[in-house]
């Protein structure tokens, strides 16, 4: 035998050994916080203070502390709420704008400790945190970096009133899974009776990286969210929708250059990207953040709100849903009853998964091992994929169904531990003897859900059509 032959022997034994192997990871990959915070999909938005009192959407810091009177909050009312909603967690307002503050802050006067809710001295935070970890849903704070009421905002000296004030809220009310940076600032306000206008250079002034780092220190599992991250970006929009294409890395660099126009970017994120950070999408149940008793006929159907679900959690992001307490402290009936409703259509439109353990067959799998098969893609276990050779970019993947099933949804997740691939993908259903399509997409990412014109079939058949290396896919469901 040829020295040549042995080494082309050798290089191809070694090749379908590689190929035996999991592929090596793709751009960037997110963080196991960044994973865990993928699973929870889908929470709520709490925006309560002042101006549900005084009717407003961004109080002007001048307000009396003792318009903030709930009559009859109840902690508990909200978080069983959300938890029969299926919400995962709970983010509040410990101050918005207004800088007014939910707990008694030892920092200023403008608080709850100023108000007539339990005679000043009650603390907003402590019960929401407290029902949160009592009813096992995580708890996300919201501090706006804008203060229209903080007579020092626009100086140095306001840093350490932001940072105590995090400190406050980092080390007494437990642990906080998400930190929800706020990039908005309308210039002018109360500034301690100041009333002027008072202009920051936003991507200077806060001097992020130091804030963050005692964030950090304080609690390592938080995730921060801003327009640019680090953890997780904006989605670009209130409107309730991610990307179509909604690619899961995008670059700093990009996000902090020119803010203006950057929303496209944000919706779509960028495939070529060089960090981890998925888009979370904000929107509320109600036209206004806060509660208006005239908005009580403006709130989202469950219709809408299962629109919105399809657009956010079904487009690979996660969805950060507002629901704003009433007068009383309470939500509202007609929001209660919108979520419960939503909840119903939820758990109706994926209760029976027509794919469990059928019969699924690919083109080609990796190594055309067992431990890469297209039987992993419905097995139900998260951490089992079908994958292909590291250059083989398209497959097809065809699921039978056993026999005729009515099917109206698809749903695709890729295995994310190992980066976001699929450029492109198609699906088809067979009807009356032949291939008919029925969806052609760009990305995947954590999860897709695509909903379909209702039809009654046996076999969808789902094709990657391009992809930034081999596609490596977790799971499939149909209903
Ligand atoms: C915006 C704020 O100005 C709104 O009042 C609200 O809090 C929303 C979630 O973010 O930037």
């Amino acid at each position: 035998m040829s020295k040549l032959f042995l080494l082309i022997l050798a290089f191809t034994a070694l090749c379908t050994f590689a190929q035996k192997t999991a592929p090596f990871p793709v751009g960037p990959v997110p963080t196991e916080r960044q994973l865990a915070w993928h699973e929870m999909e889908q929470y709520a938005f709490v925006h309560f203070t002042t101006n549900t009192f005084t009717d407003k959407e961004w109080g002007y810091g001048d307000e009396s502390e003792l318009v903030f009177n709930p009559t009859a909050f109840k902690a508990e009312q909200w978080v069983k709420t959300l938890k029969a909603a299926g919400l995962k967690a709970l983010i509040l307002t410990c101050k918005h704008h207004d800088g007014f503050c939910l707990w008694p802050s030892k920092y200023t006067e403008h608080s709850v400790k100023n108000s007539l809710y339990m005679n000043g001295k009650g603390d907003i935070v402590k019960e929401v945190s407290a029902a949160c970890q009592k009813y096992e849903l995580k708890f996300g704070v919201y501090l706006s970096p804008w203060d229209r009421n903080h007579t020092s905002y626009g100086t140095a000296e306001y840093l350490d009133y932001y940072r105590n004030q995090l400190t406050e809220l980092f080390t007494n009310y437990g642990p906080v899974f998400e930190m929800w940076f706020d990039g908005a600032n309308g210039g002018d306000g109360y500034y301690g009776g100041k009333r002027e206008k008072r202009n920051i250079n936003a991507s200077t002034y806060y001097q992020w990286p130091v804030t963050l780092g005692l964030v950090r220190e304080m609690q390592a599992g938080v995730l921060f969210f801003s327009d640019a991250g680090p953890d997780i970006r904006w989605c670009g929009n209130e409107s309730g929708y991610a990307g179509a294409t909604n690619w899961c890395t995008i670059s700093v660099d990009t996000l902090y250059a020119g803010k203006s126009g950057i929303e496209k970017l944000l919706n779509s994120g960028d495939e070529n990207g060089n960090k981890w950070i998925p888009a979370e999408v904000d929107v509320s149940i109600r036209p206004g953040w806060f509660y208006h008793a005239r908005e009580d006929t403006m709130v989202r159907t469950a219709e809408n709100l299962f629109d919105i679900y399809l657009r956010s959690v079904g487009r690979g992001s996660n969805l950060l849903l507002n629901i704003p307490p009433d007068r009383r402290g309470l939500f509202n009936e007609v929001d209660s009853i919108s979520l419960m409703q939503w909840k119903k259509l939820l758990d109706d439109a994926f209760s029976v998964n027509l794919a469990f353990k059928s019969t699924v067959i690919a083109t080609t799998h990796r190594g055309n091992s067992p431990e890469f098969s297209a039987k992993n893609l419905v097995d139900g276990n998260k951490e089992t994929y079908w994958a292909t050779d590291d250059n083989t970019k398209t497959a097809a993947i065809e699921i039978d169904l056993g026999n005729k099933k009515n099917v109206k949804y698809i749903i695709i997740q890729e295995y994310i531990k190992l980066g976001q691939r699929v450029k492109s993908f198609s699906m088809e259903v067979w009807n009356t003897n032949k291939w008919q399509l029925v969806a052609n997409e760009t990305t995947i990412g954590y999860k897709r859900i695509i909903k379909i014109d209702p039809v009654c079939t046996e076999k969808i058949r789902i094709q990657i059509t391009d992809s930034k290396a081999c596609p490596v896919i977790s799971n499939i469901e149909v209903y």
